[in-house]
């Protein structure tokens, strides 16, 4: 999507800290990390958030977060990690496009705020 910032990232149209790519994500550092390690996986394809999902991207969405273990691999977050999805408006989600943040490399709290 023309407008959109995460596609922009995805297409190199701005720039970005790459961790991993293949033909159907992207994985990058984010901008505004919460954690020593923080990085946002997106689908390649423009989806807005989880409330924009079909049937037909649950074989994606099963890829992305089987994908998570080997980007945690790669980053050596051997101690655990969190993945966190925000979705809409009082999910905080302030990119309509959807990611998964992958956040480590630090005693993360629980409840989240
Ligand atoms: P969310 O609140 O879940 O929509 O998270 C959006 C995240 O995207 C936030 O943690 C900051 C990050 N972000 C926003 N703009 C950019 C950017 O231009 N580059 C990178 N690397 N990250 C960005």
């Amino acid at each position: 999507m023309s407008d959109c910032i995460f596609c922009k990232i995805k297409d190199k149209e701005i720039p970005s800290v790459p961790i991993y790519e293949d033909d159907k994500i992207y994985v990058f550092r984010d901008a505004d990390p919460q954690a020593p390690e923080h990085v946002l996986m997106i689908p390649k394809q423009h989806i807005t958030g989880l409330d924009a999902v079909t049937a037909e991207d649950e074989p994606l969405l099963g890829y992305m977060l089987a994908k998570v273990r080997e980007i945690a691999e790669q980053l050596e977050m051997t101690n655990g990690y969190r993945v966190v999805i925000n979705n809409g408006e009082d999910g905080q989600q302030t990119v309509p496009h959807l990611h998964i943040h992958i956040l480590g490399k630090r005693k993360l709290t629980w409840p989240p705020g």
